[in-house]
């Protein structure tokens, strides 16, 4: 289904999709389709930009590689030095998540949004390595309220950092 031979992939009653995000626009757009409108394209493109945030310049490869580390990493064989240098390349685009959820609680604003989908499974991979983190309250507090719906317990947070 998909010629990239990974997931996700849907097929939607004959509609093949894949990238991840395009797949969350399109669920979200298909089910809320008010939103999906000209009247609220600066909203709708404000999560937008958050998501392409998330993926294309937290995730590759810097984030990638940090949690990768930690995940497949047997803890007795972790370098510190190792730890310590993944941890400050990524500090910075950490903080500028921090930064952005001091101001709101959730990433695209008030509410929980499709945004905070990309987002929150990082931030769970985040919150399990165990670094001292200290400076990035406003991450934890974020986590914390991701905690508070069952699905991205069910979905995300229940599953081990290194789950496959
Ligand atoms: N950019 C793609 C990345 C897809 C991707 O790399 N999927 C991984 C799992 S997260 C996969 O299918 N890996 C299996 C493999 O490479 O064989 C997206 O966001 O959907």
């Amino acid at each position: 289904m998909n010629p990239n031979g990974r997931v996700p992939v849907i097929d939607d009653d004959g509609f093949i999709l894949y990238e991840s995000n395009a797949i969350i626009r399109y669920l979200r757009a298909k089910t809320v389709p008010s939103e999906f409108t000209s009247k609220h394209l600066q909203s709708w493109s404000y999560q937008d930009q958050w998501m392409d945030w998330t993926s294309a310049t937290l995730y590759y490869p810097l984030f990638r590689e940090f949690y990768i580390y930690f995940a497949r990493t047997p803890s007795e064989e972790l370098i510190e030095s190792k730890a310590s240098q993944l941890f400050d390349s990524i500090r910075p685009l950490m903080k500028i998540a921090d930064d952005q959820l001091k101001q709101a609680p959730f990433i695209a604003g008030k509410t929980f949004s499709m945004a905070d989908i990309p987002l929150g499974v990082l931030i769970d991979k985040w919150e399990k390595i165990d670094l001292k983190k200290s400076n990035f309250l406003n991450l934890s507090l974020y986590y914390d309220r991701l905690l508070e719906r069952k699905d991205f317990c069910n979905c995300v947070a229940q599953y081990a950092l290194n789950a496959v």
